[in-house]
């Protein structure tokens, strides 16, 4: 690009004149400057989000896109990112340098080209020709904004042969005019913008910046961006030591990327297919590989922003995919003309894909502003995949086999988990009271009064039979640990005994086609020891209704039993304990008690009329009842600590380890 050209801001035609009076006075179009960015303080909100710790870990993401932007336009494959002891943020690339020659026209005629990026809203995005302009959502409103939000901000720039500096105050009031302090360091050109957010704005959550958000941000961008390098480095003295400098560069890509994601799983063959287009001024590269798992995790990118909801350029890799693999299993014979078309869902179990476009001027809509709109992407996508994959398939004939074995066998599962459920309902309707054997049914066919009781063990089970009132009560023992449903299919998890006897109990079928209004028992019981066990037979259980009979929590029909943890004697009277907290309160209300206390260990050591006393007995139990946050909760826990994703369970396992909430649902 030539670069003795200066830019023009975009935005509107100018307004009036611009200069700055001769007596170095503050003409209008200062006054203007110092409007836009004192809006900027007065709302926040439109132009980071928040300003919580999202919105100040946006003004560093602000900064380091501007980097990013001119690594992308060849010029930069270098950025340096470092947390300062005095709780500033350093962001130093070693692209061109923001110019800093004077505007020649329009309202800024005469600041230097650096001043207007750093004041005047919007002047920092890209000025037609090269580069892509990144617009939309909350990205790019410019660091002039980053500006308006600090309390103090410097900038420098390396460029022909010299060191420029401009330092701004608080609210992004320049102090005087850009002013050359030395010789650029030999043949050093570049930025770098330091920058210390401003206590008064970031007020809710404060200023201090979380490593680890900073870190997981940088490893996308190097990702993202092919061979450029992103150290970080943490000067605070309180960081640890993993994130006091960490260093990013991937020479493959995003085929790096996808290898990383997968890296904790096992994947399906070793390569990583890539392919990638240019058309026009549109870029497309995508970079795929399956693993043996059985979820899809399609990752999508619009010019280095991630697109969570999806939008045109993932409906037209989806499309493709599906076309494509098909295609290709016809032809070599995987699939059989009588055989129906392998379905999409089917083709992406496993399939772990980063899609990254990079398009000018991009639309994005959705709840979050974070789905692609723009139309023409889906058929450019389409057309994309259409041939580079088929491509890559047919150049790739082990793992094309592999992906269409893997594609049938889950197609085969989605048939017979869909027959495995027309079965249970079949049984159910056919046999009507087709009753699970160990089930220890109540005479009431009052579904408003009846109990269901999931007791965990088979002796704890036959303590509660004792211990029940047959009258309403019913008992149903589930056997260890049942089963894991989140690693489990669904075909698989409809075979489990255990889940078929429950499903039955309950009498009013499963998944699709569960009908609340068929229930047998108005309270469904969870009874589990309050040891690690038990909580996890808890989670396990909450895992299946929330994913399998979502109305029964919904309708206020589940509960989880909570046995007592102490025992002790008032004179004769036995009392019972749920838990610390009441222990600690009986003794307030009871100073001179003497008796001993007795830990009850589990169910399987309560004797039978200590079972009914203190957790059966409708007089006398608490009982807690699952909202479906709780339940929510519950599949959340499971998906991490039984998925796939190694890194994700450490992470939740160290975070989470002493919240009690998540292990003692
Ligand atoms: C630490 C932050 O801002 N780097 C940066 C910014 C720019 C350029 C180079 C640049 C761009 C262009 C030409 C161009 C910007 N320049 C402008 C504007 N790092 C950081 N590095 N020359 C230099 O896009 O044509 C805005 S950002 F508008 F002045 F050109």
């Amino acid at each position: 690009m030539a670069q003795q050209a200066v830019p023009q801001p975009p935005g509107e035609p100018p307004k009036q004149s611009v200069r700055t009076g001769r007596d170095g006075s503050y003409g209008a179009e200062n006054i203007d400057v110092l409007e836009g960015l004192e809006a900027v303080r007065r709302r926040p909100g439109m132009y980071i989000g928040s300003t919580g710790l999202t919105g100040l870990h946006h003004l560093i993401r602000e900064v380091v896109d501007n980097s990013v932007d001119e690594a992308m336009a060849g010029y930069c494959d270098r950025i340096d990112v470092t947390l300062l002891a005095d709780g500033g943020c350093r962001v130093a690339d070693n692209g061109r340098g923001i110019p800093v020659e004077p505007y020649t026209k329009g309202r800024h005629k005469g600041k230097s080209t650096i001043e207007v990026i750093m004041t005047v809203l919007h002047a920092g995005g890209k000025f037609g020709g090269g580069g892509y302009k990144v617009s939309g959502g909350l990205h790019g409103v410019g660091v002039s904004v980053v500006n308006a939000l600090s309390s103090r901000l410097i900038a420098e720039v390396d460029k022909n042969g010299q060191r420029h500096r401009l330092e701004f105050v608080k609210g992004g009031k320049p102090v005087g005019k850009v002013q050359v302090v030395g010789p650029a360091p030999r043949g050093r050109t570049g930025t770098t913008v330091t920058f210390w957010p401003d206590a008064e704005v970031f007020a809710s959550e404060g200023v201090d910046f979380r490593a680890h958000t900073v870190i997981e941000r940088l490893q996308t961008y190097a990702f993202l961006n092919k061979g450029l390098e992103i150290r970080f480095k943490d000067e605070r003295p309180a960081t640890t030591p993993e994130h006091r400098e960490v260093t990013f560069k991937y020479a493959g890509g995003i085929a790096d990327f996808v290898r990383h994601l997968n890296a904790s799983k096992e994947p399906l063959f070793s390569r990583v297919g890539h392919y990638e287009v240019t058309d026009g001024d549109s870029h497309l590269e995508i970079a795929f590989q399956w693993n043996t798992a059985y979820y899809e995790g399609i990752h999508s990118y619009v010019n280095g922003i991630e697109t969570t909801e999806g939008g045109t350029h993932e409906e037209g890799f989806r499309k493709a995919l599906t076309n494509v693999v098909n295609r290709y299993a016809r032809a070599k014979g995987l699939l059989k003309e009588k055989d129906d078309n392998l379905a999409g869902e089917d083709i992406r179990e496993g399939l772990t894909c980063i899609i990254a476009v990079k398009i000018q001027e991009p639309q994005f809509e959705g709840q979050t502003k974070s789905k692609l709109g723009t139309i023409s992407v889906r058929s450019m996508v389409e057309r994309a995949t259409n041939d580079k994959l088929a491509e890559w398939l047919e150049e790739h004939p082990a793992e094309a086999n592999k992906i269409v074995k893997k594609a049938v066998e889950a197609f085969r599962a989605r048939v017979a988990a869909k027959s495995a459920r027309d079965a249970t309902r079949r049984k159910s309707a056919l046999e009507g009271a087709g009753l699970p054997g160990k089930l220890t049914d109540c005479r009431t066919k009052n579904a408003a009064d009846a109990e269901l009781f999931i007791v965990e063990g088979d002796s704890a089970g036959g303590s509660a039979i004792r211990a029940r009132n047959p009258e309403n009560q019913a008992i149903l023992p589930i056997r260890g640990k049942f089963l894991n449903v989140e690693r489990a299919r669904i075909d698989k998890m409809l075979k489990n005994l255990e889940v078929q006897a429950m499903i039955s109990a309950i009498g009013a079928g499963v998944g699709e086609e569960f009908d609340a209004s068929k229930i047998r028992y108005g309270k469904i019981i969870i009874l589990a020891d309050a040891d690690v066990d038990g909580s996890h037979i808890r989670t396990l259980l909450l895992t299946f209704f929330f994913r399998q009979m979502r109305p029964l929590i919904e309708g206020g029909h589940v509960y989880v039993a909570q046995p007592p943890l102490y025992s002790t004697v008032v004179g004769k009277e036995p009392v019972y304990l749920k838990d610390d907290m009441a222990k600690q309160a009986f003794l307030a209300q009871h100073p001179n008690h003497k008796a001993d206390f007795g830990r009850l260990k589990g169910l399987g050591e309560m004797d039978f009329d200590e079972l009914g006393l203190t957790t059966m007995d409708a007089a006398r139990r608490t009982l807690l009842q699952v909202t479906i946050e709780q339940a929510a909760l519950a599949d959340e826990v499971c998906s991490i600590l039984m998925g796939d994703d190694v890194d994700l369970r450490k992470h939740f396992i160290v975070t989470n380890a002493k919240d009690v909430r998540f292990l003692d649902i």
